[in-house]
């Protein structure tokens, strides 16, 4: 899969010319991930307001702020996320879709924009918080479009 110009298509091979289709690992979820770094969320921004420094075994509270691309402030947005070690290419490798949607959880929204993510982190690693936030009224698969990856250091 790979988002080009905003525009969502599949594609039955892969850059290394295998059918993507025979891999279980799909690993055009990495060009996929790729593809979403590398562009900036169609419909929405996506900021950190709070500190992405953690600290190991303390449960360590996030603060997203969403606005519309003029700057108005979304609190009805659907913002999911998924935290993983690594940067954000690392760790992508040998996971499937099915595993990404089942890692991921909702962030709650506290008004003016605002979503709040808690998470504990256990290694003192970089980790990456895969950020998508749909706009309510779009579907499911504009998040592909309106992702962001977040870094958070755990020491
Ligand atoms: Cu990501």
């Amino acid at each position: 899969m790979y988002v080009t110009g905003g525009t969502f298509y599949l594609s039955a091979y892969s850059e290394s010319g295998q059918p993507m289709m025979s891999q279980n690992n799909m690993g055009g979820m990495m060009g996929m991930c790729q593809s979403m770094m590398n562009s900036i969320p169609q419909d929405v921004v996506i900021k950190t307001t709070s500190s992405q420094v953690a600290n190991v075994g303390e449960e360590s509270t996030f603060t997203l702020f969403v606005t519309d691309k003029k700057g108005e402030p979304l609190d009805n947005a659907n913002v999911i996320l998924h935290i993983e070690k690594g940067g954000p290419m690392e760790g992508m490798d040998g996971m499937n879709m099915m595993d990404m949607m089942g890692k991921m959880f909702k962030a709650e929204n506290i008004g003016s924009g605002q979503y709040q993510v808690k998470f504990t982190p256990t290694e003192k690693v970089y980790y990456t918080m895969h950020t998508h936030a749909i706009p309510q009224g779009k579907s499911m698969m504009s998040m592909m479009n309106n992702h962001m990856d977040i870094g958070i250091i755990a020491k």
